[in-house]
C-alpha cells in the first residue's frame, strides 16, 4: 500500500501529518507545490516544502503554521535595523534550511535532491517530492498590477482583488517523475484541503499531472478547504469571489470532479451532499477542522477508509497509532544537530 497526498501550505501538512500517523510514516509520499517559491536574500526558499517538512517532523510552529517553532528572529530584527526594510520573515533557524538548501542547488543537486536530504537529516521518515525540479512561479494579476506570490500573499496580505493567477513556466516544467510514478503505482490518492488555485492548481497545471490522476487504478479524494463558505485559512474563499464562483465546498468539488471519486465534505455543510453527488462524485461527511493532532489522524483515518468503500477490493484501511500520538512541536523534538547549543 502506498497513499499519496498533494498538498500546499498548511492545511495539506497538517493532513499529511496525520497520514503519517494513521497509515505509517514509511508509506506516504506527499507531494508538494513549488509555485509559491521565491528567491531573496540569494537564497532559494520554498515555503510549502518547508511547512510539510517542519510539520512531518514536528517542529513546525503551531500558530503560524509556517516556521520552526520556537524559532528566533534575529536576522530580520538586524536586517530592519540595517533600514532593508524586510516583508517576509525568515526565523533564524528557518534561515538555516534555506542556507543548506541553496548551498545544495549551487552544488549541483536537484531540489528534490536536496528536501531528500534535509528530510533525512530532521529524520523524516515519509518521501517529500517536490511537484518539479524546474521553476514554476505563481504570478497574481490584480487591479493593483502584477505581483510575485509571496508579494501578494504577505506583503500585500491577499488584499488586492485578484483576476486572474499564470503559473508562470508550468507548461515547459517536467513534473518530477518520482511524483508522477507514485501517482501511478498508489493504492490511495488524496487532494488535501489546500487551497484549490493557489496550492493545487499549480501542480495540475504540469503536463502528464492530470493525465495520471485520470488513468491512476486508486481511488481519488478531495478534502474541502471550504466550510460554510469560507476558507479555513488564507483567501481561498476570496479568491473564489474574484475569480467568479461562489466559495462553497460544492464548488471545490465541480472544481475537481473530472479526475476525484469522492470528495470529503465538512458536517457543517452536510446540506451540500445530494449537489456533489450529482456530479458523480461519493461524499463522506464528518469534522474537517483539524485543531488538534489527534484531528489529524482521525481526518486521515476517515479519508482513508472512505477511499477503501471507493474500490471494488478493500484494503483493510488504516490503523491509527496510538503510540505515535501527541508528537507535539516543541524544542525537543528537534534532531540534536539542530537544537540550540
Ligand atoms: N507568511 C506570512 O504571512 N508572513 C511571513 O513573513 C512569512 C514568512 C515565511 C517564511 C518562511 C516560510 O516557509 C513561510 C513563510 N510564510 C510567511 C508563509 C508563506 O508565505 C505561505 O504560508 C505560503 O507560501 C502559502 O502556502
Amino acid at each position: 500500500m502506498n497513499f499519496v497526498v498533494f498538498a500546499g501550505g498548511v492545511g495539506g501538512a497538517k493532513l499529511s501529518h496525520g497520514m503519517a500517523r494513521s497509515v505509517g510514516a514509511g508509506l506516504l509520499t506527499v507531494i508538494v507545490n513549488t509555485a509559491d517559491d521565491l528567491e531573496m536574500h540569494g537564497l532559494h526558499i520554498s515555503p510549502d516544502l518547508d511547512t510539510v517538512m517542519y510539520t512531518l517532523a514536528g517542529i513546525a510552529n503551531p500558530e503560524t503554521g509556517w516556521g520552526i517553532a520556537g524559532d528566533t528572529f534575529g536576522n530580520f530584527e538586524m536586517l530592519q535595523k540595517l533600514g532593508m526594510q524586510p516583508w517576509f520573515r525568515l526565523g533564524d533557524r528557518d534561515l538555516a534550511v534555506h542556507m543548506t538548501r541553496t548551498q545544495l542547488i549551487k552544488e549541483g543537486r536537484t531540489l528534490s535532491e536536496a528536501v531528500a536530504l534535509l528530510s533525512q537529516r530532521l529524520g523524516i521518515e515519509s518521501r517529500i517530492l517536490p511537484m518539479t525540479n524546474d521553476r514554476v512561479r505563481t504570478i497574481v494579476d490584480t487591479d493593483e498590477g502584477l505581483f510575485s506570490f509571496q508579494e501578494y500573499f504577505v506583503k500585500a496580505r491577499w488584499q488586492p482583488t485578484v483576476r486572474s493567477l499564470i503559473y508562470e513556466g508550468a507548461e515547459e516544467a517536467e513534473p518530477l517523475p518520482q511524483a508522477v510514478r507514485a501517482v501511478e503505482t498508489a493504492s490511495t490518492i488524496i487532494i488535501a484541503p489546500s487551497n484549490l488555485y493557489l496550492s493545487i492548481d499549480p501542480i495540475l497545471s504540469m503536463n502528464d499531472v492530470k493525465d495520471a490522476l485520470l488513468n491512476a487504478s486508486a481511488p481519488i479524494i478531495a478534502v474541502t478547504p471550504i466550510i460554510g463558505g469560507e476558507a479555513v485559512k488564507g483567501p481561498a474563499a476570496k479568491l473564489m469571489r474574484e475569480l467568479g464562483e461562489e466559495p462553497s465546498a460544492a464548488a471545490v468539488a465541480e472544481h475537481y470532479a473530472d479526475f476525484i471519486n469522492g470528495f470529503v465534505l465538512d458536517e457543517r455543510d452536510a446540506h451540500l451532499k445530494a449537489e456533489i453527488e450529482d456530479m458523480g462524485v461519493g461524499v463522506l461527511v464528518t469534522d474537517t477542522l483539524m485543531k488538534d493532532e489527534d484531528d489529524r489522524a482521525r481526518l486521515a483515518c476517515e479519508v482513508v477508509n472512505f477511499a477503501d468503500q471507493l474500490r471494488p477490493e478493500k484494503l483493510g484501511g488504516c490503523r491509527l497509532d496510538q503510540s505515535a500520538l501527541n508528537a507535539g512541536a516543541d524544542d525537543s523534538k528537534l534532531p540534536s544537530d539542530v537544537q540550540n547549543p
